[in-house]
């Protein structure tokens, strides 16, 4: 059998942060050993290097947004980055970047998807739920809108990012993880029946039954995105990051839900978002992520199989 090719592509840009330094995430990754953790699995990596971009200008939000156009910008090259990738069946890993960024990237995982017939299943694990608008957003940050976007509720320039609006239906949706809504946005998540397993039920029912319920009703025919936002961790283990929110995750509740995906065997394009090394301490952050990632692709102890 030929080997599965991973398509590293990174996306040097904080264009939809509250602070900057996501941009450099995509080399902290690497430099903290990706590529090699990967290949250890029997992966094939292809690493395309850094997609291009306008810089960031910095400026204050403008009707409800930060940066607008520049967000468009990028968010549409890395749509173009990641189609192309699924069209040569490989499995894209987008290596972020600040959130704004699952907008170009689940665009084109949901748009391959209607190409070939697949069922789509994201997996959102993050501390918020990403689901302001311009009304209701208290910082104008495009990072904190991605999953209304792909819902369809946000500017055009936005929303066709794909070539279908919406992108995708809040119904294929599963949030893991959340702990800071703002007030309007809660209002917002609760009108469109997003489903959310906040921390509150991790802490009641546990890691094990969450992912199991997250990861209910898949089938042979589904194509899993997972988009990890690094802020999902617990500020302990996860301290390079630009929106700390404590309470998260801790590192084997977080081992236990990568695991857990990797036993369905679908996972087939993934985000790695929102690590800000300008916050990081030695690097640690990377470390942790690249850690989990590699239980992902399905790191264990022991041989659970075979
Ligand atoms: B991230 C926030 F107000 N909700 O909209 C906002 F708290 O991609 C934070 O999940 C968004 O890191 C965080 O600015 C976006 C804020
Ligand atoms: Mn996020
Ligand atoms: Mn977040
Ligand atoms: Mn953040």
């Amino acid at each position: 059998m030929q080997k599965q090719t991973v398509q590293l592509i990174g996306v040097p840009t904080d264009i939809g942060a509250g602070a900057r330094g996501a941009s450099m995430g995509p080399e902290a990754l690497r430099v903290a050993g990706l590529a090699a953790v990967l290949e250890s699995h029997d992966l094939q990596v292809h690493d395309i290097g850094n997609l291009p971009g306008p810089a960031n200008p910095w400026l204050p939000p403008d009707q409800g947004y930060r940066h607008l156009k520049e967000v468009e910008q990028w968010n549409q090259t890395l749509h173009d980055a990641v189609h192309a990738a699924l069209a040569r069946d490989h499995l894209p890993m987008v290596l972020g970047g600040d959130h704004c960024l699952g907008i170009g990237s689940i665009s084109a995982v949901a748009r391959h998807c209607r190409e070939t017939g697949k069922t789509l299943r994201v997996l959102w694990l993050d501390a918020h739920a990403d689901f302001n608008t311009a009304e209701l957003t208290p910082s104008g940050n495009v990072h904190g809108m991605p999953v209304a976007v792909l819902c369809g509720h946000g500017p055009k320039e936005l929303t066709g990012i794909g070539g279908t609006t919406p992108a995708i239906s809040p119904s294929v949706v599963r949030q893991i993880g959340i702990r800071s809504v703002d007030e309007g946005e809660k209002r917002f998540v609760h009108k469109h029946g997003l489903e959310v397993f906040d921390m509150r039920y991790i802490d009641e029912k546990g890691m094990r039954h969450t992912m199991e319920q997250a990861l209910a009703g898949m089938d042979d025919n589904t194509h899993l995105h997972v988009s990890f936002d690094v802020d999902f961790l617990d500020p302990e283990i996860a301290p390079g990051v630009g929106t700390t929110v404590p309470g998260g995750p801790t590192y084997r509740e977080a081992q236990l839900c990568m695991e857990m995906i990797a036993d369905t065997g679908r996972m087939a394009s993934m985000d790695v978002m929102e690590l800000n090394p300008a916050l990081d301490v030695r690097n640690r952050t990377a470390l942790v992520a690249v850690d989990l990632i590699e239980s992902l692709f399905g790191k264990s102890t022991l041989m659970r199989k075979g």
